[in-house]
């Protein structure tokens, strides 16, 4: 099955979880295990990117192990790194529509896009939407962050996603953030778009998870949640927010 029918018929079930899995945070072996808990905990995809220090090697490396444990499937998440997964269940085409560099916005795009077409990968294409803090991702891409009061602004850009035909809107408050993208901008977002809503970054317990969810999120993306001791339990506790 393709994943974007994947995508749309988990949804029909509920929210579904994401976890993002960093090359650079831990050995591919580790990786492997974190897909493996994922997996049991309940986790409908997993998301294998970061936004430094991410070497081919180490991508790889990491995004074999992942496969190899882990059955549910694995996206390739291309943030602010050079290097490219192209063996992946399929690949997040994402636009930084609040970047101030084309590059991030159509041009890293432009030199993989035959490749990609060539190689028959799937590929999602997403608006991706970085709003404060944004953290390294911010830096990185060279973004205008979207403030954290600037609901108009999110939609705007969610709405240009929409438009412009992408599958799918990300609002991304940053690998590591403090908070999450604030739960009145998510459902000022969704109210006003039709495609499926993704949001990540700064999700960390049980009651974040709730709040973004119930404020209209379908695809709930969590990465720094398993890089700590008792992930295990802590997964859990999300997934069953989510899915109560
Ligand atoms: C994915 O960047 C997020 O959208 C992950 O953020 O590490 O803060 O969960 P966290």
């Amino acid at each position: 099955m393709k994943i974007k029918n994947y995508i749309e018929e988990k949804l029909k079930q509920g929210a579904v979880h994401v976890t993002l899995i960093d090359p650079s945070r831990q050995a591919p072996d580790a990786a492997g295990r974190l897909a493996e808990t994922a997996q049991e905990v309940g986790s409908d995809l997993i998301f294998v990117g970061g936004s430094s220090g991410v070497t081919q090697k180490t991508l790889s490396e990491t995004a074999t192990m992942v496969k190899q444990r882990a059955s549910i499937p694995v996206l390739f998440f291309p943030t602010g790194t050079d290097s490219v997964s192209l063996n992946l269940d399929a690949f997040l085409f994402l636009s930084l529509l609040n970047s101030r560099n084309s590059k991030f916005i159509s041009g890293t795009q432009s030199k993989i896009s035959s490749v990609l077409k060539r190689l028959e990968v799937e590929v999602l294409s997403v608006g991706y939407i970085l709003i404060e803090p944004g953290m390294k991702l911010g830096e990185i891409g060279e973004a205008d962050l979207v403030a954290r009061d600037n609901f108009w602004q999110a939609i705007g850009y969610a709405l240009t996603a929409q438009y412009m035909g992408m599958s799918y809107v990300y609002l991304e408050a940053g690998n590591g953030s403090a908070q999450p993208v604030p739960a009145g901008m998510i459902r000022a977002v969704k109210r006003e778009v039709g495609v499926p809503l993704i949001v990540g970054g700064g999700i960390r317990t049980a009651i974040d998870a709730r709040r973004v969810r119930q404020a209209g999120a379908d695809i709930v993306v969590t990465g720094t949640v398993i890089e700590a001791a008792g992930y295990r339990e802590r997964l859990r506790s999300i997934l069953s927010a989510l899915k109560d």
